[in-house]
């Protein structure tokens, strides 16, 4: 066989994301908490009760995990819930706590990145009305401030905050994530509130540490007209695109942010970002259908030849990612990729989506766009938010009620990408030997 490869630029970081809620167990005090409790809230009735009992210590095993795969970065994320449990008490358990996963992931040679708000938040704040009003400006800068006092000699990437448009979608417009509401105009304020929330934590973040790096994780969902050649579709598809992918990129970029109703001016938001975090899982055909009024008149749908992830939850369109990197490179930030993966708990599927995407993303490095490492999402299955644990996202299987975690054949396909920083034809033919021929047709052929 001919030795091809992709070989990435030096440096280059290779890791896993998680968040607090979906790993940590022992959850009392955010408003996701709450929300588990009420019937019907999450399939299955399903909790984030134990999850993967970080908050018990096996951090440590899974961070012996990712060090031995060759992994040598780690997103992961501060419950602002367990940090702030009452309004100015702080709890220094809980930042000992966050300390003691820092210094784990530097002996163990691991850049940590750190995101600050990850789709939960304390039930105090949401009862003094959350993200729907200006007053969360200050609450969340406060919160930042502490964190950056408290741990910011330990990291120097910060996500402010995860997804802030998949979060106003789940939470304001389809209703399944806390507060449960379904008003579009709301969720606009609310995108809108945390885009200034983010501006002030950027702001205080580099006053506490001059040698900071804040960005954002955005949620980059492909949305492609279902019939092209039919302008309905091709509008809907467009203003699904603008104010859900695009808002706040734009509004960082300018100092505007455009809402349905109209456009407002953000000057302290311009600039707010030293990188910008891709989080892309797949892509949509959008329909123009009446009956949608909340997603802008759009009906989605996968293609009827996409290949579909074990629920049917993600479609493989690595070609997707390649398009919103480029869509995003325009604008001259550093990348990350801080999500991407797949649920599919046999793991039939993900070797290739795996090899696929990242097929995608050096693509992406070799046409010059500044992406500077990738964070699969995830290393452990971990709660899956309304889908509790029916999806598996997870290098390493989970048996929540042992904690036992086995690898999946993708964990050593990763650990494999990691310590080479390449993919090789070799290492595709083994794992996904049907993509391997269209990734490497010469070598694959040869051989
Ligand atoms: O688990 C989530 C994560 O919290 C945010 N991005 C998508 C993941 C998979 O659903």
């Amino acid at each position: 066989m001919i030795r091809a490869q992709f070989t990435f630029p030096r440096g280059f970081l290779w890791g896993t994301a998680s968040a607090a809620h979906q790993v940590e167990g022992g959850d009392a005090l955010s408003d996701w908490k709450a929300w588990e409790a009420e019937p019907g809230r999450v399939l299955g009735a399903h909790t984030s009760a134990r999850a993967c009992e970080w908050l018990q210590g096996r951090y440590i095993e899974d961070f012996d995990r990712a060090a031995a795969d060759g992994h040598n970065a780690q997103r992961l994320s501060v419950e602002w819930a367990r940090i702030e449990p009452e309004p100015g008490r702080w709890d220094a358990a809980a930042l000992q706590f966050y300390r003691a996963q820092l210094l784990a992931l530097r002996a163990r040679n691991i850049t940590p990145m750190v995101t600050l708000c990850h789709f939960t938040q304390p039930l105090w704040f949401m009862e003094r009305g959350g993200w729907e009003t200006p007053a969360c400006i200050p609450l969340f800068e406060r919160y930042v401030q502490k964190v950056a006092a408290e741990l910011g000699d330990l990291c120097s990437l910060w996500c402010t905050i995860n997804e802030p448009n998949a979060y106003m979608f789940a939470a304001y417009v389809a209703g399944v994530f806390p507060p449960g509401r379904h008003n579009l105009l709301l969720a606009q304020q609310v995108h809108l509130n945390q885009l200034r929330a983010h501006a002030a934590a950027y702001h205080a973040l580099h006053a506490a540490r001059p040698d900071a790096r804040v960005g954002w994780a955005q949620y980059l969902r492909g949305f492609e007209a279902a019939r092209p050649g039919f302008p309905p579709d091709r509008w809907a598809a467009h203003w699904q695109h603008q104010l859900f992918n695009m808002g706040w990129v734009n509004a960082v970029h300018s100092g505007r942010f455009r809402m349905l109703q109209r456009s407002v001016p953000v000057p302290e938001c311009r600039g707010t970002c030293d990188w910008l975090g891709v989080n892309y899982y797949t892509r949509d055909l959008v329909a123009f259908d009446l009956r949608h009024p909340l997603e802008l008149f759009g009906r989605r749908q996968f293609a009827p030849d996409d290949v579909l992830s074990e629920q049917g939850f993600i479609a493989s369109h690595p070609a997707g990612l390649f398009r919103a990197l480029g869509e995003m490179q325009k604008f001259g930030w550093p990348m990350f990729v801080t999500e991407n993966g797949v649920e599919d708990a046999p793991d039939n599927m993900r070797p290739a989506y795996l090899l696929e995407h990242l097929r995608a993303l050096w693509q992406a490095v070799c046409f010059n766009f500044p992406v500077h490492g990738y964070f699969h999402w995830s290393l452990v299955d971990n709660f899956e938010w309304e889908r509790g644990w029916t999806q598996r996202f997870g290098l390493y299987a989970l048996d929540v009620d042992t904690q036992v975690r086995t690898p999946r054949s993708s964990a050593k396909l990763y650990a494999e990408i990691c310590r080479a920083n390449a993919i090789s034809a070799e290492i595709a033919q083994r794992y996904a030997p049907p993509v391997a021929a269209s990734m490497f047709p010469g070598a694959v052929l040869a051989g």
